[in-house]
């Protein structure tokens, strides 16, 4: 019998698992996907043509996700807890639901949603804090079939607007209001004022949390405890095609609208599963916390879907960082016993920081695995992770992976691979990476430098970006013919250890947030005075990028401050806070080439501080506004 590793326990495991994967990649999943309950099972593994492209994966079959995060689990592990619910306020009392408390939660839920006419196919859009009722929500939507589309809680009400019209949502999930730190913020105001843009939205649930009172429109809008009054906790899960769309989730690209990226039921379930149980090696009684929020692609693989799936313990926490103090989340992993911890780099540089005298009151000594994800980790962050909060004791996977990719493509196995600061290191078994040149050919030997692609799909990559199925095929089909391309760079070291550069577009990767540069101009020339901006990254210490905005206005400006202040306000009404430049300089014009275009390049170099790299600027339409941008940098 050949082996199935479901659990990869060591080197010899990897290599092992490595080269079956790629000599027979179907027999490969095949096994995987064994593990799990279908309705009916799959007719063929695989068909797959990247240049169309189209990819499917264990055709035929029929499955429920959440029969498979849910239900399975109800024998054996009923009464473990699936998830820890630990609120803003440390102050307030924690939440723990079994596995079938969470079941029977989600059925609810579900059942609420058909109630209020949600159908198999439709698309809802989910806008809430993270509070249980958002994992349940989501889970709930699997349940009846209905297409989630997360929308991260930091968006604009004019982002959440574009979002669920791109999807043509029936229906969105709020809450009241939200708790951030200090804050109570408004979340059903957002929802209402999007709403004014949309007319397909015929339901609003709202969630109490902050118990403020907001507007009901009647006939739209109902409470979700009222609802729950009328619903009982039996809902069978709906039998879905393993390629039915599961969710959309929108990411930045390099133009000025947000994808939706298409991820479908059985290959998904399969890969986030496979990734989360080897790659942080979980053990039945681990505990297990991711701090991301579920509005991103973290929150949904390993947050509402990995762990469930694999039947783990996991803390949700509600609130941020810092609050009420920059030792909280060490608290939490104090107060639950958390084993495996998982965060990104921006978070772990933050809290450097705010110095070590916020992590030595607490022992950590349950931790076994720490985890980063969303963007490079710079040496000194691993290393501060690795000895203060590691205690040089628990291995740190550097997990590399996309929105687009569903779940970690690369990164080291706890403690069975090794691992190397700032590398994601190597590939799972069933993923197939390549460096390419620019012109497209593949580069075999190490320690070189190429475009991040991959030759061969894995179960959970994207099937299409919603409604624009040709956008999907230029994107990532395209630039390198029958690969998949990441918008990444990379080097391969001697070892064959990946260590991922950065995007090789114009994205730019804020605290582990993408955003398209096009996509903030546009914002940023809707402000009031403004003629024309560009946007590019430059390092922040903090941030790993930040935004350094420069801009053309249509008078002199007088008042540089109230002008910073109308275009942060502009950002952050057309996509939200987070999106706001960290720097503006105003100038009189941007630096084009003869047929218009914007030389980025010189710009990036301002920002950088690299004022002798411009490079050559003779193609520039004006040189002379290059000599005004430098003495004008901030
Ligand atoms: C999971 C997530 C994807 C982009 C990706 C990279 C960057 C993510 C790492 C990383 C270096 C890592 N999805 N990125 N993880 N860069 N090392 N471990 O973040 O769609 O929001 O972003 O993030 O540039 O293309 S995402």
């Amino acid at each position: 019998m050949s082996r199935d590793f479901s659990r990869i326990r060591s080197s010899e495991e990897y290599h092992e698992a490595m080269r079956a994967s790629i000599q027979d990649p179907a027999r490969f999943w095949e096994a995987q996907a064994e593990r799990f309950t279908w309705m009916a099972k799959w007719e063929k593994v695989l068909s797959h043509d990247f240049e169309r492209p189209e990819v499917k994966w264990f055709l035929g079959g029929k499955l429920n996700i959440t029969e498979n995060c849910l239900d399975r689990h109800l024998g054996e592990r009923g009464n473990k807890l699936a998830l820890i619910w630990e609120p803003n306020d440390p102050k307030e009392r924690y939440l723990r639901l079994t596995y079938r408390e969470l079941y029977e939660q989600v059925c609810r839920y579900a059942n609420v949603l058909k109630r209020n006419g949600i159908r198999k196919g439709d698309r809802v859009a989910i806008y809430m804090p993270m509070i249980p009722e958002l994992m349940v929500a989501v889970l709930a939507c699997a349940r009846i079939g209905a297409i989630h589309s997360v929308v991260f809680c930091g968006f604009s009400a004019q982002s959440l607007a574009d979002r669920i019209n791109d999807a043509e949502a029936v229906a969105v999930l709020c809450s009241d209001g939200m708790f951030r730190g200090a804050k109570e913020m408004p979340v059903k105001t957002v929802v209402d004022d999007a709403l004014g843009q949309c007319s397909t939205v015929k339901r609003v649930i709202v969630t109490e949390r902050v118990q403020w009172s907001v507007n009901m429109v009647a006939g739209r809008d109902v409470w979700l405890h009222d609802e729950l009054e009328h619903v009982d906790a039996d809902c069978p899960a709906e039998r879905m095609d393993a390629e039915d769309p599961l969710f959309i989730l929108y990411t930045s690209g390099s133009t000025g609208k947000p994808k939706g990226v298409v991820h479908t039921c059985g290959g998904y379930m399969v890969y986030t599963d496979y990734s989360f149980r080897n790659v942080f090696q979980v053990e039945e009684s681990d505990v297990f916390f991711c701090t991301a929020d579920v509005g991103w692609i973290t929150g949904h693989s390993y947050m509402v879907y990995g762990p469930t799936l694999a039947g783990a313990t996991q803390v949700m926490f509600e609130g941020v960082p810092t609050y009420p103090d920059a030792g909280r989340f060490w608290q939490i992993v104090d107060k639950h016993a958390v084993n495996i911890f998982y965060t990104a780099p921006t978070a772990i540089r933050s809290l450097m920081a705010h110095g070590i005298d916020h992590v030595l009151p607490y022992s950590l000594h349950s931790l076994k695995v720490l985890g980063t994800v969303g963007e490079p980790i710079n040496e000194e962050a691993w290393h501060w992770y690795k000895s203060h909060i590691g205690k040089n004791r628990c291995p740190i996977v550097d997990t590399w992976w996309q929105t687009e990719t569903g779940g970690i493509l690369i990164s080291s196995l706890a403690g069975v691979t090794d691992e190397k600061p700032s590398h994601a290191a190597y590939p799972l078994p069933g993923v197939q990476p390549v460096l390419l040149t620019p012109d497209g050919k593949e580069i075999t030997e190490n320690e070189v430098e190429g475009m991040l692609c991959m030759k061969f799909p894995w179960p959970s990559i994207l099937r299409t970006t919603w409604g624009d199925h040709e956008r999907c095929r230029q994107t990532y089909f395209s630039n390198y013919k029958g690969y998949y391309f990441t918008g990444d760079g990379a080097k391969r070291d001697a070892q064959g250890r990946y260590r991922i550069i950065g995007r090789v577009d114009d994205v730019i990767n804020v605290s582990g947030h993408r955003f398209g540069t096009a996509e903030i101009e546009s914002a940023i020339n809707a402000a009031k005075g403004v003629v024309e901006s560009a946007v590019v990254g430059f390092p922040h210490d903090i941030k790993g990028q930040g935004i350094y905005a420069y801009v053309v206005t249509e008078e002199p400006v007088v008042d540089a401050e109230a002008m910073r202040g109308n275009i942060i306000e502009a950002v952050s009404a057309g996509i939200g806070r987070i999106a706001k430049p960290d720097r503006i300089q105003f100038v009189s014009g941007l630096p084009k080439t003869r047929s218009g275009k914007i030389m980025r390049r010189i710009l990036r170099k301002v920002a950088e501080n690299e004022l002798d790299k411009l490079g050559d600027t003779s193609t520039l339409l004006d040189p002379t506004v290059v000599e005004e941008i430098k003495a004008g940098r901030i």
